[in-house]
């Protein structure tokens, strides 16, 4: 059976500043938090950085052509913050500036729609130096820096997404150091929570102020997918204490107006909240127009009666007030990186958010997966090379189908963005891990495409699965 998506259905490819641009030395640009990280040895996997990554920054006219023979709408992409403003309460750094509107004018000349990401975790070291996200300031600074975008790029910008995943930058940034700035602290990391919603908030209103109602505006939310394991007390227990740090710190000052006091009872041995003043919850809590979800894979929970956490818990400390939440080992057949396959958990969790939130479209922001990937060497093939993806291929199709039944089932579901276009930088795991429809050959930086950007164009062709 074929389900052919709404006409207006969005199809995209998403990536991110830090994770394809290369070019750090460039264009005036000031050091990134994920600069630091990555000179500390043992951060990174690989030992690598973002230093060159996909060299986006100088390929972009490449990639775009990439994006229109797959027949994409949209382009999801993010600005590299410390391009920007490249020093502590210094001017705009006009090279940063004219690097964006050339990619933006590039994709309007296209015709593909940018939905640009205003933060995907490339915070300027020299906020990091005051604190970063546990400083109520980077907040603050965060809407000055928006204010310029909203400027300078009002007109080129489809939809505006102001944060990536505030879960991982508040989380494995502040709470495990799995991502930078690398601290482990629970309050620091609770802290950075609450200024991450403020800064949505002031990034909203700092939009709308420039630019008015008809700017469309989101944030992008790695909502967990939680799921208890039996339907015994303990563990639906564990699945509402996740939920709560996890999801719930982040939609109900978004989403409804205030943190679910159960929040601060939950964390009271961690901080007291302090940091949230008269006034945060009006300012966090703006309207918007769409709210996008990245997701990946599931997390199976049981409560305290259970054993110890499996090695390599992907939640281990990450998340405060988790003692009594025990993940089990991921099941079935698990991607690359470890994350088992679940498409129905997307199917229900876009119901659930449409039940709760009727009249806020969801647009899926990033789906993939990584695999090791069969290639083989062919001198006719172009960049030498042919690369088969099966694995991949059954992934995309999979989640889109889920994608399609939720829509069936009636959740507003508005578009879906692939993650990614290209294979890139995966954090800590550097170039290890590859999530790309279009393989990049880190030597010559050739563009491969795999089979499942084959797939990719045909479903968007189609605009059917
Ligand atoms: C996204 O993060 C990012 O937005 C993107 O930049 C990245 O390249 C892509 O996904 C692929 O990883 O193991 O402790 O992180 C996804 C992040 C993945 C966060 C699953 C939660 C489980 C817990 N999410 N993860 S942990």
């Amino acid at each position: 059976m074929t389900f052919v998506f709404p006409k207006d259905f969005t199809w995209g490819t998403a990536t991110a500043s830090y994770q394809v641009e290369g070019a750090i030395h460039e264009g005036g640009r000031a050091a990134s938090i994920w600069d630091t990280y990555c000179a500390v040895p043992g951060n990174i996997l690989d030992g690598s950085s973002g230093e060159y990554a996909c060299d986006q920054y100088h390929r972009y006219p490449e990639d775009i052509k990439l994006m229109q023979e797959l027949g994409v709408e949209s382009y999801r992409l993010s600005v590299a913050w410390p391009r920007i403003v490249a020093q502590y309460d210094g001017p705009v750094n006009q090279a940063g500036v004219d690097y964006y509107k050339r990619v933006l004018e590039a994709l309007r000349e296209a015709g593909i729609k940018p939905a640009v990401t205003l933060y995907h975790w490339d915070l300027p070291q020299y906020l990091e130096d005051r604190g970063g996200w546990a400083n109520r300031e980077t907040a603050l600074r965060f809407a000055d820096y928006v204010a310029v975008l909203a400027h300078e790029f009002g007109d080129l910008v489809d939809t505006w997404i102001t944060l990536n995943e505030p879960w991982c930058v508040a989380y494995l940034g502040y709470g495990n150091g799995a991502h930078a700035p690398g601290l482990h602290d629970h309050a620091k990391a609770l802290a950075a929570v609450h200024h991450l919603n403020l800064a949505h908030g002031l990034a909203v209103k700092a939009i709308r102020a420039e630019l008015g109602e008809q700017a469309k505006v989101a944030v992008t939310l790695n909502l967990a997918a939680n799921i208890a394991e039996t339907d015994a007390p303990e563990d639906l227990a564990a699945k509402r204490r996740a939920d709560l740090i996890a999801n719930e710190v982040f939609l109900g000052p978004m989403l409804d107006g205030a943190y679910d006091p159960e929040i601060f009872e939950a964390t009271k041995h961690v901080t007291d909240w302090s940091f949230v003043k008269d006034g945060d919850a009006e300012i966090a809590h703006q309207p918007i127009d769409v709210l996008g979800f990245n997701y990946y894979s599931t997390n199976h929970v049981r409560g305290c009666a259970a054993a110890a956490t499996f090695e390599g818990d992907r939640h281990a400390n990450a998340m405060p007030a988790q003692e009594c939440v025990e993940t089990l080992p991921p099941a079935g057949e698990l991607t690359a990186m470890g994350w088992n396959q679940e498409p129905e958990a997307l199917t229900a969790m876009l119901l659930e958010l449409s039940e709760r939130w009727p009249d806020l479209p969801v647009m899926i922001t990033e789906n993939g997966s990584a695999w090791e990937d069969e290639v083989s060497e062919d001198s006719a093939a172009p960049g030498g090379v042919i690369v088969h993806d099966p694995k991949r291929v059954a992934y995309l199709n999979a989640h889109v189908k889920a994608v399609a039944a939720a829509i069936e089932a009636g959740a507003n579901v508005t578009g879906y963005y692939a993650w990614s276009l290209l294979d890139n930088f995966e954090w800590a795991l550097g170039y290890t891990k590859r999530f790309g429809i279009i393989r990049v050959d880190y030597d010559t930086q050739a563009r491969i495409w795999k089979d499942s950007a084959f797939r990719f164009r045909d479903i968007v062709r189609a605009n059917a699965i």
